[in-house]
């Protein structure tokens, strides 16, 4: 599993736009979004690299923990 760190990652429409984007990576993920935290942790076969990516695209900076 992944765990990513987005700290501007603050309301509910930020954790949609999350979820679709990591979804655009990998269809099959299973994505969890922690409001309180600003975390996501991320089940999926696809590598970090992309992920960040798409997230960055999305507008939203990641941090791997
Ligand atoms: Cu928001």
């Amino acid at each position: 599993m992944q765990t990513y760190k987005i700290d501007n990652m603050t309301c509910g429409h930020c954790a949609g736009t999350v979820q679709k984007a990591i979804l655009t990576v990998d269809p099959q993920a299973v994505v969890r979004v922690d409001l309180g935290s600003r975390e996501v942790s991320v089940e999926t076969v696809a590598a970090p690299g992309p992920i960040a990516e798409a997230l960055m695209a999305a507008g939203y900076e990641s941090r791997q923990l």
